[in-house]
């Protein structure tokens, strides 16, 4: 952990010292600072502890992705005071699109369509279901990010299906995730003066964790700058925190920038101003320690205060977004769609890797060269707690995904799932360091309802994020149990763990339920201790490695720095690991147990126990 200390932010406002000191305890902020945030006039103060926690949280990434905005109609039943967009059945402005008017916008290199719109009086259920299926039809590689709480809700009531059977049909058709709108703000106050006839906060969290339950991972947003007190922007962030405790479904939050238009509620030309934004930005960050993104959402913030925004806590720029009418029916003055050379400039100006991603926050391609690859998890932190960054920068990235980054020659260096090194190892030298167990590993599980005999036949779910562990699984059940299950990826921020009979879960989410337990399934087994058990070995995990073709200057200083990291580190593992591991809720005495049972140096022994398990797994043909 890199954080600063407090004599780092020299903070003008000194009521912002106690809140910086819990937020480096790893405490949760309250109310009152949420709202102390807000009334301060210390911006810079504010910005920088939010940099930090992203920081930690993101690295250097900020994610776009290449999407289209799709509002197939105008025309609502609703009559929202803040909503400039909306119009009725027969009026001039009003427009309906057909399901090949929605194709015509769509082009094979966009990764996401965001539809959203008004609540059509006359449209059938089966058209909502349709649109779906035939972009997915026509369009594969496209993510489809569709209809808000208020849409959901509107379908349930008008086609008087429960809303889990809803999102059932609609998931079935392709719905991937649901946009974060509609939820405006959540207080009763705000609600009757501006949308009195719009859902309320109870029903916009059931919508959500309904969808959350059935795996469909969804956004959240804050629509402010209109009527709302600082209070109830901040108790606003709460709920969502509270709700994220529970379903952990949630991918990014977006405050959306109040455009006045001709709603009457302000003056036509009356924005936001850029300081109002960087602090709601900024604070939101810190408000929502447990979302892992935070959306600058250009649209309705200019381009200008959304590239700031990126060193003021946000990680996410939304993306291209062709076709947006919400926002620019109300005055936005932002263009109406940004070219990906123009982002990917924003993001390298703002000192960050444009990362392009998937509508799970994939990385699909980066755009900077010397990225070094760093797991996210709490076990890879003594190599970087002490890495200065100097000439590289840091992509946290899950492995199996790393693995795919650098099959395109897209990362320089980092700690590479052993699988990735394996398929990788002409293009890749081999450095002397690893992540390799003694014996039991704690955050390599299996949670299973059956004994290891009794899953055969059954169906394992296996996180989206292992490239190595998945292999470990397949040789055990193979070589040591004789046993043959049927694997299946569960795709990241989504736990519904209900259809599986085990799931295979790694790093710091298998180190919080290896001490918490999984419902559901009483029988927790320690991959790398069924692998010590049977071979008398250490289990590599992961090894260091950059890339063969880098320069031999850049070698050496990355050598260096990781041995001084890790030297400074293990002389500090009480402390290093302390705020991250309190994060996924272990004592800071848990933590510096859970380090110092891993060897961090490629030795001879780990060297056999790389060889054993590659001719193990070449022996069984695994298809994950
Ligand atoms: O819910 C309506 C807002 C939202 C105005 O999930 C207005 O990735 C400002 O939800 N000024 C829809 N905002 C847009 C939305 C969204 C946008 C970008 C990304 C994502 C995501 C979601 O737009 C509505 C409402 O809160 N809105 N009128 C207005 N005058």
């Amino acid at each position: 952990m890199n954080m600063n200390s407090v004599s780092d932010i020299s903070f003008r406002d000194k009521q912002l010292i106690p809140i910086w000191n819990k937020v480096q305890n790893g405490e949760r902020l309250s109310l009152v600072d949420g709202v102390t945030m807000f009334r301060s006039n210390d911006l810079i103060s504010i910005g920088k502890m939010a940099h930090e926690v992203q920081q930690q949280k993101s690295g250097d990434a900020v994610y776009f992705v290449l999407n289209q905005k799709i509002e197939p109609t105008n025309i609502c039943v609703l009559s929202c005071k803040f909503c400039d967009f909306a119009t009725k059945l027969g009026r001039p402005n009003a427009y309906e699109m057909t399901i090949e008017d929605i194709l015509s916008k769509l082009t094979p290199e966009i990764h996401e369509v965001h539809i959203t719109g008004g609540l059509h009086p006359d449209w059938e259920w089966k058209y909502y279901l349709d649109m779906v299926r035939e972009i997915k039809k026509n369009f594969p590689d496209v993510d489809v990010k569709a209809f808000t709480a208020v849409e959901i809700d509107f379908f349930h009531k008008k086609f008087k299906l429960p809303i889990e059977e809803v999102l059932l049909q609609l998931k079935d058709v392709g719905l991937r995730t649901m946009p974060g709108g509609g939820a405006e703000v959540f207080s009763e106050r705000v609600r009757k003066l501006l949308f009195n006839q719009k859902i309320g906060a109870k029903t916009w969290f059931e919508v959500h964790t309904t969808a959350h339950k059935l795996g469909i991972p969804t956004n959240a947003t804050l629509l402010y700058g209109h009527v709302e007190t600082y209070e109830e922007r901040v108790v606003h962030m709460m709920k969502l925190r509270e709700a994220q405790d529970e379903t952990g479904g949630f991918l990014t939050f977006i405050p959306l920038a109040f455009q006045p238009g001709d709603t009457t509620i302000k003056p036509k030309d009356e924005f936001t101003s850029a300081i109002d934004d960087l602090k709601t930005i900024a604070i939101s960050r810190l408000m929502l320690d447990n979302f892992p993104h935070i959306k600058a959402y250009w649209v309705m913030l200019t381009e200008e205060v959304a590239s700031i925004a990126l060193n003021f806590g946000a990680d996410d720029m939304d993306g291209t977004v062709g076709g947006e009418k919400i926002a620019h029916d109300a005055g936005a003055v932002s263009p109406m769609t940004l070219a990906k050379d123009q982002i990917i400039k924003i993001i390298r100006d703002a000192g960050k890797i444009p990362v392009e991603r998937d509508v799970y926050y994939n990385p699909i391609n980066i755009y900077t060269d010397n990225v070094i690859g760093k797991i996210p998890y709490l076990n890879s932190v003594p190599f970087y707690s002490h890495f200065e960054k100097r000439q590289f920068r840091i992509l946290p990235v899950a492995p199996r995904r790393m693995g795919k980054l650098s099959s395109k020659e897209l990362i320089d260096a980092g700690l590479f799932s052993l699988m990735s090194y394996f398929e990788q190892e002409t293009n890749l030298e081999l450095m002397n360091y690893c992540i390799a167990t003694r014996d039991q590993v704690k955050s390599v599980m299996l949670f299973s309802k059956e004994g290891w005999n009794g899953l055969e036949g059954k169906t394992i779910g296996i996180t989206d994020d292992t490239a190595t562990s998945v292999r470990l699984l397949q040789v055990l059940l193979k070589k040591k149990y004789g046993v043959k299950s049927t694997f299946e990826r569960m795709h990241s921020g989504v736990n519904d763990h209900s259809n599986f009979d085990a799931v295979l879960l790694i790093g710091d989410e298998a180190l919080r339920r290896n001490k918490y337990g999984l419902p559901g399934f009483e029988l927790v087994f320690d991959l790398a201790r069924e692998w010590y058990e049977w071979q008398k070995l250490p289990f590599v995990f992961a090894v260091w490695a950059l890339k063969k073709s880098s320069p031999v200057e850049k070698k050496t200083e990355l050598r260096q720095l990781l041995q001084s990291s890790l030297e400074k580190s293990e002389a500090a593992l009480e402390t290093i690991g302390a705020l991250h591991g309190m994060r996924i809720g272990l004592t800071p005495n848990e933590t510096k147990e859970y380090l110092e049972g891993f060897s961090y140096r490629l030795g001879e022994r780990e060297r056999e126990a790389m060889d054993v398990f590659r001719k193990l797994f070449d022996e069984v043909a695994v298809s994950v």
